[in-house]
């Protein structure tokens, strides 16, 4: 799981659970230099969070969709027998960058990871371009980074035996011919602006490298997600990715009966007050129930997330670990 960690605590992903492999290559940002609060205060020290947690909630989703075990409790995951490993390149917040995405893609070719799962965009661009007269030099000279250093890591962790995962991206647009850009890029909070790009030199990462096996969303009809990225250049395979309002016209349509509902971080569900600290299950669908999120913000979902939302600063923890 190269994602925003994985609870390695959670019944249902604790027999699965492969700490020994496991690191986090992200640093906690508690603000940005403007003092807009990102991950918001440090849990733990040195503001570097161990490789068993998921302060986030999304990667802890994603690992038990694919791997929870099959025995009689919570959910099976559609690959129950595997292990997994926690390459953590996600912020709390959701925020994926370059370096730390960099590291555990790299790391997991040197790790003799099997699959690894990208359901996430690199930040702080939607679309990378190779020299959009949109952007300034600096930020040309980013843009061209980023390009370089993921197709090097993905090939690098490709040529290492590693199969990679990646989700389609949360855009309702066609890959191969992208709608303008309105949401790059996204950090600094704020800095975003819509510019036009073009699919022969712009790129969303790591969805648009040679290596992805691309996974686009579908709904209980088979009907694709409406959020969901599509279109021959990038698809290899759909999945159900949680579609809150497939079935118009029927009485399940905007039902939680749509969504793909997974294991969740107890602490977060927590925080969030979805649960009370004698709960043992949430009486409401999490944040991270696949689909959900779409309904408000147009990209969410296990196998199409191109990015994990952010969110108000959160309370700490009620009682460490
Ligand atoms: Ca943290
Ligand atoms: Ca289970
Ligand atoms: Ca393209």
């Amino acid at each position: 799981m190269l994602d925003t960690g994985v609870d390695g605590s959670h019944p249902d992903i604790a027999p699965n659970f492969d700490k020994a492999r496991s690191r986090n290559f992200t640093r906690d940002l508690p603000v940005d230099d403007n003092g807009v609060t990102i991950d918001g205060p440090c849990e733990h020290r040195g503001c570097v969070d161990p490789a068993d947690v998921d302060e986030n909630g999304h990667g802890t989703h994603v690992a038990a969709t694919i791997a929870a075990p099959a025995d009689g409790f919570g959910i099976s995951g559609v690959a129950p027998n595997v292990s997994i490993v926690n390459i953590r390149g996600g912020q709390d917040s959701g925020y994926f960058f370059l370096q730390p995405v960099i590291d555990a893609i790299t790391y997991a070719g040197d790790a003799g990871i099997d699959v690894l799962n990208m359901s996430f965009y690199v930040d702080p661009w939607l679309f990378n371009c190779e020299n959009n007269s949109a952007d300034t030099p600096d930020q040309r000279i980013q843009q061209r980074i980023t390009i370089r250093a993921v197709r090097r890591a993905v090939a690098y962790a490709h040529h290492r035996g590693v199969t990679q995962i990646v989700s389609m991206g949360n855009n309702h647009t066609d890959l191969g011919k992208p709608l303008p850009d309105a949401d790059s890029p996204n950090f600094p909070p704020g800095s975003e602006r819509e510019r036009e790009i073009d699919n022969a030199t712009c790129f969303s990462l790591p969805i648009e490298t040679d290596h992805a096996i691309g996974v686009a969303a579908v709904g209980p009809t088979m009907a694709k997600a409406d959020y969901s990225n599509h279109g021959s250049e990038r698809v290899s395979v759909t999945a159900p990715g949680g579609y809150f309002r497939d079935g118009k016209g029927t009485s399940w349509y905007r039902t939680n009966e749509n969504l793909v509902l997974s294991a969740y971080p107890r602490e977060v569900a927590l925080s969030e007050g979805a649960i009370t600290p004698a709960a043992t299950s949430p009486p409401r669908a999490p944040r991270w129930a696949c689909g959900r999120r779409a309904s408000r913000t147009g990209r969410a979902g296990t196998t199409s997330t191109s990015r994990a939302p952010r969110w108000p600063p959160r309370t700490p923890p009620a009682s460490p670990r």
